[in-house]
């Protein structure tokens, strides 16, 4: 029985194109979710660390070719073999920051052309989060801050059509912060944003399943 008197964890997912700056925030809301005292853990996806992962960084670092529907596939998987230890990380009260969830796997594959709705079957029945913060930039901008990998995907052409199918994935319960605000000023935001969502997860909401 899952009430108020069994605290968890908030799951808090981060998205937006690449370059928006989402990873070192998550570094950030880390250390200062650890510092007010709460039990924390930063995933991100890819997770990279397990086999279906190594297949995954092999295909974005173009070694590998693979048809846009398996590797669509391969990201979900990637986040159904994480489902099971998610649940027992949130259930024993620990908040989990995540750096990219379904929504890229739609956004990115969506992009290429596949249909949306295809793209979003396999995530059903993974957790949902509690919050969703979109890291909102231009394409532009993101390409002017340089140091696109050269990883799959890293393009400006192709990050406009990611920019895109953000936009019809997203809904009102998103968060929406402008990316290009200073470093500090957007930590102090997200830094909110979580708190008030750990304490709302803290008094009991329960957790529920994509695509709710
Ligand atoms: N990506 C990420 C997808 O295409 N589908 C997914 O399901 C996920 C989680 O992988 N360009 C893309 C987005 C990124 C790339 O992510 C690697 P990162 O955050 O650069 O490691």
């Amino acid at each position: 029985i899952s009430s108020k008197w069994d605290p968890r964890g908030a799951l808090i997912v981060f998205e937006g194109l690449d370059r928006c700056g989402k990873t070192s925030q998550c570094s950030r809301l880390l250390s200062s979710l650890e510092r007010l005292g709460h039990s924390v853990e930063s995933w991100r996806f890819p997770d990279r660390d397990t086999g279906v992962g190594q297949m995954i960084s092999s295909y974005l670092s173009n070694q590998s070719q693979l048809d846009d529907h398996a590797i669509h596939l391969l990201f979900s998987a990637n986040r159904w073999e994480k489902r099971s230890l998610m649940e027992a990380k949130l259930k024993s009260g620990t908040t989990l920051i995540v750096d990219r969830y379904a929504y890229s796997g739609v956004a990115f594959s969506s992009a290429k052309g596949l249909d949306i709705e295809w793209c979003k079957a396999p995530e059903l029945g993974l957790w949902a989060p509690d919050l969703v913060v979109y890291l909102d930039i231009s394409p532009e901008k993101a390409a002017e801050r340089g140091g696109y990998g050269g990883e799959r995907y890293e393009q400006l052409e192709f990050q406009r059509k990611v920019a895109q199918s953000y936009r019809a994935l997203s809904d009102a319960s998103w968060k929406v912060v402008d990316a290009t605000l200073p470093i500090g000023v957007i930590e102090a935001q997200l830094r909110e944003m979580a708190v008030d969502c750990i304490s709302t997860c803290q008094e009991g909401k329960s957790l529920s399943e994509l695509w709710s």
